[in-house]
C-alpha cells in the first residue's frame, strides 16, 4: 500500500514538474524573442481586473462608489487593466468624463453582457474613465 501510495505521488508530480520546465522556457525564449529581459516580460503580462457589476445601470452606485469593482486602481507603467461586464446589460470603458467628452486615451465602444475589454497603459498619469451609456459610471486608473 505505501508503494503504491508513493508511485501515484510520483505519477502526479513528474508531468507537473516537467509543465513547469516547459513553460518557464517558453516565456524565457519569448523575452528574449522581444528584446527584453524575463523580468519585463512578465510586467507585461500583469494584468489588473475590474468588474462591471449588475448594480452600475442603477444611479445609486454612484453614491456607494460600486458603479466599477474596483472604482480606483493603481497599476505599474506597461501593465493592463481588463474590465469584465457581468452585468446584464451593455456599458463601455471610455477615458475621459461625461462633462469634457472622452479624451480619445482608450474606448472601448460596447462592451456586451460578459465581454471583456483589456487596455495596455504605456504612459504614467491618472486615467478618469466613464460609462456613455450610463454617465454616473466613473472610475480611476493611476498609472506609476
Ligand atoms: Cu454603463
Amino acid at each position: 500500500m505505501k508503494h503504491k501510495i508513493s508511485r501515484i505521488g510520483l505519477l502526479a508530480v513528474v508531468p507537473l514538474l516537467m509543465t513547469t520546465i516547459v513553460l518557464y522556457n517558453i516565456d524565457e525564449a519569448y523575452a528574449y524573442e522581444r528584446g527584453a529581459t524575463l523580468e519585463e516580460t512578465k510586467d507585461a503580462f500583469v494584468e489588473t481586473e475590474i468588474s462591471i457589476p449588475n448594480e452600475a445601470s442603477d444611479i445609486s452606485c454612484a453614491e456607494s462608489g460600486s458603479c466599477f469593482l474596483p472604482g480606483e486602481v493603481t497599476i505599474g507603467v506597461g501593465e493592463s487593466v481588463t474590465w469584465h461586464n457581468d452585468s446584464g446589460v451593455i456599458h463601455t470603458v471610455t477615458s475621459g468624463s461625461f462633462d469634457d467628452g472622452p479624451d480619445g486615451v482608450f474606448d472601448s465602444s460596447i462592451i456586451m453582457s460578459g465581454d471583456t475589454f483589456t487596455h495596455t497603459f504605456t504612459e504614467t498619469g491618472q486615467f478618469e474613465y466613464f460609462c456613455s451609456i450610463h454617465p454616473w459610471m466613473t472610475g480611476t486608473v493611476i498609472v506609476v
